[in-house]
């Protein structure tokens, strides 16, 4: 899809045409104006109450009007597909539709509600690296996360690069190794070297992921790696003015090199797991599910409990023992 810029003649030729048609329409029946025509678009960022959406169908395809919303919409946010129409300034549009969501990231705002963040998403990248070194149980929090919210998880060994020691070798494969038996996919690069990327970006094509993950582990490198160059409307920010002017809230979408697309922001990379509850919890443990409501007790804790089916499972060795601890870690801390 060609991403080129819209100049101001393309832009009053637009303009022309619509003025055209309202003229003809109103010509036919002065009472009734030509219905707008209307486009689906992606909504890349909101600032405000202000939007970037990308024009997804016809000759505009790939340009960014600056829009806002019809008001009887819930607050459309980036990933957000939608219905626009053209406004009367060239290059501003009005979102006058919101199309279903697949998916839904929200969290609890400053004032104590729960506001959404981005939608549509697809995968969640779990970012580890040698240095510093993964925690599992932030592993485990992302994946009952990415199963509550019906996202495919990625596991994301980068800075493959960097020398290890045998035994951070034999740990780190040990770990990544526990949730490829478990069905998860892994993988292993190095933004540093470019190793592994054509992979990665095959995973992330024909969807939008997010990225998260401890500080540090190289999740800013990766996403720079990946990102592609957009061209914008006159006045709307390109992908290194953004991330410098809107550091703290705003979430934004970004075209990946290889077809994807990624949603960034800085509260999107701490998400965490918030306010689940803890039968969110026992179901995001995959290998769990086959023994839930089989224990004795309908509100066993699987702790101590006589006859309890997900410790017959772990000492049969049909569920993993870092699991399990894990499990009972993140219940704990509810
Ligand atoms: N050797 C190596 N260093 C990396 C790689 N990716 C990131 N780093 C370094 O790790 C540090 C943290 O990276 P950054 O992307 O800022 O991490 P973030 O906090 O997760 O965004 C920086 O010093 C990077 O230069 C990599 O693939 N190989
Ligand atoms: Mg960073
Ligand atoms: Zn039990």
């Amino acid at each position: 899809m060609s991403r080129k810029q819209l100049n101001k003649r393309q832009l009053a030729r637009i303009q022309q045409q619509q003025d055209n048609h309202a003229a003809k329409a109103s010509t036919i029946n002065p009472a009734f104006p030509l219905p707008q025509a209307t486009l689906r678009g992606l909504v890349l960022s909101r600032f405000g109450k202000q939007l970037d959406v990308e024009i997804q169908e016809g000759e505009l395809a790939g340009q960014v009007l600056r829009c806002f919303q019809r008001s009887n919409l819930d607050a459309v946010v980036s990933g957000d597909e939608v219905v626009l129409q053209h406004d009367a300034t060239p290059g501003t549009g009005v979102v006058v539709a919101l199309l279903p969501r697949r998916s839904l990231l929200q969290r609890p705002h400053k004032s104590g509600e729960i506001k959404a963040v981005a939608a549509n998403i697809d995968t969640l990248v779990i970012v580890i690296a040698p240095e510093p070194a993964p925690h599992q149980n932030l592993i485990d929090r992302y994946l009952v996360a990415a199963e509550t919210l019906r996202l495919r998880p990625l596991l994301l060994l980068t800075k493959s690069d960097l020398p290890q020691t045998p035994e951070q070798h034999d740990s780190l494969t040990a770990l990544l190794t526990l949730y490829t038996t478990l069905g998860y996919r892994a993988l292993r690069v190095s933004s540093k070297t470019g190793a592994g990327l054509d992979l990665l970006r095959a995973q992330l094509a024909e969807a939008t992921a997010i990225f998260v993950g401890q500080s540090g582990v190289g999740k800013s490198a990766l996403i720079n790696a990946l990102l592609l160059e957009v061209a914008t409307v006159e006045g709307a920010l390109s992908a290194a003015e953004d991330k410098g002017r809107h550091t703290t809230t705003a979430a934004r979408l970004f075209h990946l090199r290889g077809g994807g697309r990624l949603i960034d922001s800085p509260g999107i990379r701490e998400f965490g797991l918030g306010h689940i509850a803890a039968q969110q919890v026992l179901e995001g443990f995959v290998e769990f599910r086959p023994w839930l409501g089989a224990c004795r007790f309908r509100d066993c804790r699987h702790g101590a409990e006589d006859d309890c089916a997900l410790r017959e499972a772990l000492a049969r060795g049909d569920i993993d023992p870092r699991r399990m601890q894990s499990y009972q870690q993140i219940c704990n801390s509810l």
